[in-house]
């Protein structure tokens, strides 16, 4: 076995993590942390069941663990998330059950959709997390969609487009941009460059410096940020909101992280990623940064790690325990909220 990658521990003195996140920044991060080893532990759970045929399939966020923790913790409860692929923990860190997407992702009677949507595209309406759409860069321009709506209701709250560095090459992220633009809109784009689409390197997607730089030339702010460095993704957070939230239109952050597992349950990257790529990745591991970082300011050590550590693996446990338990939804709901009832104008879908 190789031997475990040099770690990056994060640059900042206690002063500066203070100054940044605030006088509660070691209850900020430490709770960050937590939720990046619940994150970690479903990732790795996951994986192994639908490789075991109990699920039937999945998509892992492993790397881009800090960009989401720091999301679902910087947003407020009137703020909508549009994911990409890979923010499922966003709705999490939101208050969204981890048994209620467990149910999902196998599929079952307590499943929200019922079973009707592919694992791992949860929704989860009680924390504005909207489903996921396969077909990718659609919800860029739905995210714009519903500021406006905001903005026409005069309702609070800024919309969230995430979506990953191939989704730029889309339609929708062109569309989106311009009009959130030209309408000075409450949204926030970000984008989680983990340097892959599938198998198209950043470079085959893209000629621009950045991602963000393409912000730019659509009248938007757009800046690249270290997204394995749990601090900085939550104050770039907190300042993007901020503007979007305060009237003064969309900022565009890009997020560098390092895909650490495959595109999906899917795929074998071992056919395209070149072969240091996995001990690469390892090397911005987000997770073992904070902690390193975190146990080297004395906020954490051996045995709360451990703690923790067992605790989320011990919450994963109870989620699929739950969720194995359940039935799966009776065939005669396959056309229940299908249908409005004759003669109803009501919608179909309240569930
Ligand atoms: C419109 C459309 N084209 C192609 C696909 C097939 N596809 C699924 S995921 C993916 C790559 C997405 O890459 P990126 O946007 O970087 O997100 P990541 O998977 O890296 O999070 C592609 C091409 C799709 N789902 N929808």
């Amino acid at each position: 076995m190789s031997a475990a990658p040099p770690i990056e521990p994060l640059p900042y003195a206690e002063e500066q993590a203070e100054r940044i996140l605030g006088a509660e920044w070691r209850a900020i991060a430490t709770s960050a942390y937590r939720w990046m080893r619940v994150g970690r532990a479903l990732d790795g759970r996951m994986q192994a069941l639908q490789r075991q045929g109990r699920v039937g399939f999945y998509g892992a966020a492993t790397g881009q663990e800090a960009v989401n923790v720091a999301a679902g913790l910087a947003t407020d409860r009137d703020d909508w998330i549009f994911p990409g692929l890979r923010e499922q923990l966003v709705a999490l860190v939101r208050g969204h059950a981890l048994a209620t997407y467990a149910h999902h992702l196998f599929a079952d009677d307590r499943d929200p959709s019922r079973g009707r949507n592919m694992p791992c595209h949860p929704s989860a309406r009680e924390v504005h997390y909207v489903s996921m759409s396969s077909v990718i860069g659609t919800q860029i321009s739905q995210a714009v969609g519903l500021a406006y709506a905001l903005r026409q209701k005069g309702a609070p709250g800024v919309s969230l487009a995430f979506f990953g560095d191939g989704a730029t090459s889309s339609n929708d992220f062109h569309a989106g941009m311009n009009f959130a633009a030209v309408w000075n809109l409450p949204v926030v784009f970000c984008c989680a460059n983990n340097q892959w689409a599938i198998s198209a390197p950043t470079e085959r997607q893209t000629a621009a410096t950045t991602f963000a730089a393409k912000a730019s030339e659509y009248g938007i702010p757009g800046r690249k940020v270290d997204g394995t460095d749990f601090v900085r993704v939550y104050s770039m957070l907190r300042g993007a909101l901020d503007v979007a939230r305060t009237g003064r239109g969309p900022v565009m952050l890009e997020f560098e992280t390092y895909r650490m597992t495959p595109h999906s349950s899917s795929d074998d990257p071992t056919r395209y990623q070149p072969s240091d790529w996995a001990m690469r990745a390892a090397s911005h591991d987000p997770v073992a940064r904070l902690q390193s970082w975190l146990t080297a300011l004395g906020v954490l050590d051996a045995e709360t790690i451990e703690t923790i550590g067992r605790a989320a693996d011990q919450q994963v446990r109870a989620a699929v325990e739950e969720a194995e338990a359940t039935e799966p939804p009776a065939p005669a709901s396959l056309t229940e909220d299908v249908y409005a009832p004759l003669g109803s104008r009501e919608s179909p879908g309240t569930g």
